[in-house]
């Protein structure tokens, strides 16, 4: 049998079956408290999407991830069953048309054969189709199974355009958690409204679960043994640095296009009898 993961035994039947789960989440106070680090980290407009976790500098990386500890931890605890936290950022859609997310699946972070990873998506002001909401298909984590890292194609991704008329938009209020299996296709939708739309992205796994690191190198797939440091203070688009590799892992050669999709998506539909 799966694992639990959240303690609503309705919410966690949600969470397997469809993918993605909305819960209440934090309160006012802690909403307030991490729009105003956001506005003071972050004075100034900018344009796009951004994500403070790519790329960003080390000390500020850990700087916002104490914060999210400090107001996700409590309602973590609350929310999951017997499952960790693993810090988050924040990410942010400025207004403008070019901010557009493509549909895809975020990296595989555990060795899912094991155990899985769930992202929680926390808008900190109301998210809605004006704002850049996030979007998703709903049963898409039971598609095709693949490993998902720094340089391996995401064919999800690739496919963007073509998948948007499955995509359904997830609109929420401040504070709540949007819980998604990290297989779940998902994507956003650009922000066309006066104001910038923030929220944070952390990371939850089952207590026991180790961390990988799953990284393209020469037409294979290199797994390697990871750790919360290695997340939080390499910058992990340079590749796997010291850690140890586990082994190589050739990619599976029918990957997903869009065909493949449809004929799958519609498998889906016929056997989980689902209404979209
Ligand atoms: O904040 C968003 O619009 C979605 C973020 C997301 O999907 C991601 O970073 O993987």
């Amino acid at each position: 049998m799966e694992r639990q993961i959240i303690n609503d035994k309705a919410h966690d039947d949600i969470l397997k079956k469809k993918g993605y789960v909305v819960s209440s989440f934090i309160d006012d106070v802690a909403v307030a408290a991490l729009l105003r680090e956001f506005q003071s980290l972050y004075p100034d407009s900018a344009s796009g999407f951004y994500a403070a976790a790519h790329g960003e500098r080390p000390e500020l990386k850990k700087y916002i991830y104490d914060q999210v500890i400090m107001h996700f931890s409590g309602p973590v605890s609350n929310l999951f069953h017997e499952c960790k936290l693993l810090g988050g950022t924040f990410v942010v859609k400025y207004p403008g048309g070019d901010s557009h997310l493509a549909p895809h699946k975020d990296w595989s972070i555990t060795d899912e054969e094991q155990h899985l990873s769930y992202s929680v998506w926390v808008p900190l002001v109301e998210a809605n189709t004006g704002n850049g909401a996030v979007t998703v298909i709903p049963y898409s984590h039971l598609l095709a199974q693949d490993h998902r890292g720094l340089n391996i194609e995401d064919p999800y991704a690739v496919m963007g355009e073509a998948l948007r008329q499955y995509m359904l938009t997830v609109n929420m209020r401040p504070g709540e958690a949007l819980v998604f299996d990290t297989r779940l296709v998902h994507g956003s939708e650009p922000n066309i409204s006066d104001s910038p739309r923030v929220a944070v992205l952390a990371t939850v796994v089952p207590e026991n679960a180790g961390l990988r690191f799953y990284y393209g190198n020469k037409g294979l797939i290199e797994e390697y043994e990871a750790n919360i440091d290695f997340y939080l203070h390499e910058n992990i688009l340079n590749g796997p640095a010291s850690l140890s590799k586990i082994r190589d892992i050739s990619p599976k050669p029918d990957r997903i296009n869009r065909e493949k999709f449809d004929e799958l998506y519609s498998k889906l539909r016929i056997q989980g009898s689902f209404l979209f």
